[in-house]
């Protein structure tokens, strides 16, 4: 079923005859369009409804920007493949300009062939009644061989972001077995639990959430995750202020803030009967969006990245740390204070990081 479908570009422009124009001049744009080369992203789980979401917003450059054409590359499994054609179908019919083809195939080597980014959706589901151990043996054995897949066929510094669960652990196992990708070139998306707790400290203060900035999420992408606003600010007409100050409640901040972000995932399951789709894949465009064009001066991002010890987190865990990103790379943002409180939250979801990466290895021999 696989078909790259190269899309031409569409001229619009209407030659006038004689004296006389039947129709006003196109508008040209200030800065030509269109002037870049495709860069080709593959979406695993293409068929599922994050994957639903998220083509769209790839293809209307919300990932990549509006001058950046794109190349789709759209991977599912055989009982999918039905489904991810209909998927295939309606981006044509959508006509996006910057979509300038379309690969969608149940082929792990086709879809990861000359990938510049990947966006790890697809993976196993936890159901009712299976154990953690064969949930996560699944999942080993899905990252263990799209790794390979992506070391040997993705282009020359492709970057990669695992969406599916558990993202921080099928990002660790990805980086193992994928030695040739830089562990840099290696994350998991926090993107969204960073955006919810935007979206709450914005609700809270009555404030656009525009105007937060530099929340943190610490950890896991679990109920262990840690968000962290002692560093977050407010932008107000007398200057940015502390989220802390400006809120007034440490009693809130410390709990029902926290466990609200923690458990949102859960909270919209429960509203939408669905886990979260839109949300989850406006936030890895955020993330990729970041990654590669940069974080605004004076701006952090929650990514989950390989740990180098920094905050004493244990080094070799994909663990979620606050980060800039410039040029293509992101760094950790170092010397921010950790107090007491802190530091027990960020020690619990490491600890959780580090049984899940116990569990994985076990699930390998
Ligand atoms: P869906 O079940 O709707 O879609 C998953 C898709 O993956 C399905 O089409 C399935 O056929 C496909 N798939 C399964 N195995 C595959 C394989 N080996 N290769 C390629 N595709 C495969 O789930 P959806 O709601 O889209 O969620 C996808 C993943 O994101 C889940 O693991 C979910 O837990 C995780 N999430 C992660 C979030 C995060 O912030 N990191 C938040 C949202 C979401 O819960």
């Amino acid at each position: 079923m696989a078909e790259d479908v190269p899309r031409g570009q569409t001229s619009g422009l209407t030659k006038s005859s004689g004296t006389q124009r039947r129709f006003p001049l196109p508008c040209s744009p200030a800065i030509p369009t269109m002037a870049k080369e495709p860069v080709r992203v593959l979406v695993t789980g293409a068929a599922g409804q994050i994957g639903y979401a998220l083509v769209p917003m790839i293809a209307r450059g919300v990932m990549l920007g509006a001058d950046q054409p794109v190349i789709l590359h759209m991977l599912d499994i055989p009982p999918a493949a039905e489904a991810l054609n209909g998927v295939k179908m309606e981006l044509v019919d959508a006509a996006f300009p910057l979509l300038k083809g379309v690969v969608a195939t149940t082929d792990v080597v086709e879809a990861c062939t000359g990938v510049n980014i990947a966006v790890m959706v697809g993976g196993f589901p936890r159901k009712e009644g299976m154990e953690r151990k064969d949930v996560m043996s699944k999942n080993v054995s899905i990252y263990k061989s799209q790794a390979s897949a992506l070391e040997n066929h993705a282009a020359a510094n492709c970057k990669v972001l695992v969406v599916a669960n558990p993202a921080n652990t099928n990002a660790l196992i990805l980086k193992e077995f994928a030695p040739s990708i830089p562990e840099k070139n290696i994350s998991c998306l926090t993107r969204l639990d960073h955006n919810r707790a935007l979206g709450q400290v914005s609700e809270r203060l009555n404030v656009q959430v525009s105007d937060v900035k530099n929340v943190i999420i610490w950890g896991n992408h679990s109920s262990t995750q840690y968000p962290d606003v002692n560093h977050a600010t407010v932008k107000t007409p007398a200057g940015e202020k502390p989220v802390r100050g400006l809120v007034g409640d440490d009693a809130w901040l410390n709990g029902e803030f926290i466990t609200t972000v923690q458990q949102r995932g859960a909270a919209i399951i429960k509203a939408r009967k669905l886990s979260s789709a839109l949300s989850a894949a406006s936030a890895a465009c955020d993330h990729i969006r970041d990654w590669v064009l940069g974080t605004p001066e004076g701006t952090w991002v929650s990514m989950g990245v390989y740990s180098d010890g920094s905050y004493n987190v244990p080094a070799g865990l994909i663990y979620s740390f606050p980060v800039t990103c410039c040029a293509g790379e992101w760094k950790i943002v170092q010397g921010l204070h950790i107090d007491e409180f802190s530091r027990k939250k960020l020690d619990l979801t490491a600890q959780e990081l580090s049984e899940e990466k116990e569990l994985a290895y076990s699930c390998l021999s």
